[in-house]
């Protein structure tokens, strides 16, 4: 086998465009997601390209579904040596006042929660074999607080103060932890943040050239590339039209 990457979240968006690039890059893939379908056309996609591909489908905020999944891999799956923590969501976009509680617990369950569940798992292997990489997708949402962002925004800051702890813990064991935070990226995250809605999901990227799937994607394998003595901590990555979490220049 190759080097092994898993990534969470891989049906759409930068977790698709980072198991292309990385089983491009000479990566062996566990693709994961609840999408059972799109699941398998990107394995196939990948198979064809020549990558050899693991499937697995469950829901990150089921802690059970995630040891089962994740805590029975097949023996020649087991040695991760890249797990990208991307599976996550937007849900809403309200005042917190007006807040809906299952938009905060979609949140929270699958930022925070899953992310916690899937690295608990797959780090013990790497700490068994002394190395390992562990990249989460952050937010500019973790770096700074947009009005409406409330709940989105409080979950990215967790999973900016997790990747930091993460960093602590796992040290001695030599891993390598990096965060990287995109602004605007189009990708269906908009779609899901406004419920389905396409046309006020479309209007957030509209104007400017905003970020694509496969610049994360680089950025991602920038930092799985660099030689084992250099660790990318954290890279904020924004369009260039895009200053802020709220602040764009648009034409
Ligand atoms: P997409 O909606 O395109 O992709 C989200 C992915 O997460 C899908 O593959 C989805 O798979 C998966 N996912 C969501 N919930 C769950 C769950 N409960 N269990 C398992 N998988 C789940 O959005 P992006 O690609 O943009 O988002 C990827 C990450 O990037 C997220 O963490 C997001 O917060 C972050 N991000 C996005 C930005 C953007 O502007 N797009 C900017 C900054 C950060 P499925 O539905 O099949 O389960
Ligand atoms: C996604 C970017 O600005 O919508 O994390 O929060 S933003």
């Amino acid at each position: 086998m190759e080097k092994i990457a898993l990534i969470t979240g891989a049906t759409s968006g930068i977790g698709e465009a980072t198991a292309l690039k990385l089983a491009g890059n000479g990566f062996d893939i566990i693709i994961t997601g609840r999408r059972q379908e799109r699941l398998n056309v990107l394995k196939n996609t990948l198979e064809e390209n020549g990558s050899h591909v693991l499937a697995l489908c469950f829901d990150v905020r089921d802690e059970e579904g995630v040891n089962a999944a994740l805590g029975n891999l097949p023996p020649e799956w087991q040695s991760v040596d890249v797990l990208v923590n991307n599976a996550g969501l937007a849900a809403g976009l309200e005042p917190v006042q007006q807040g809906d509680s299952l938009d905060w617990n979609r949140m929270i369950d699958t930022n925070v929660k899953g992310l916690l569940y899937v690295t608990r798992c797959i780090s013990q292997g790497m700490i068994s074999r002394k190395k390992g990489h562990v990249i989460n997708i952050g937010s500019i949402a973790g770096k700074e607080v947009y009005p409406n962002g409330n709940v989105y925004c409080a979950t990215k800051h967790a999973v900016d103060a997790l990747t930091k702890g993460m960093r602590f813990d796992l040290l001695p064991h030599n891993i390598k932890v990096t965060q990287i935070c995109p602004g605007a990226v189009e990708t269906e995250f908009s779609l899901v943040r406004f419920h389905g809605d396409k046309h006020r999901a479309d209007k957030v990227y509209e104007g400017y050239e905003c970020l694509v799937a496969h610049d994360i994607a680089e950025c991602i394998w920038f930092a799985v590339s660099r030689p084992p003595h250099v660790n990318i901590n954290d890279m904020v990555v924004m369009p260039t039209a895009q200053a802020s979490a709220s602040v764009f220049h648009k034409i």
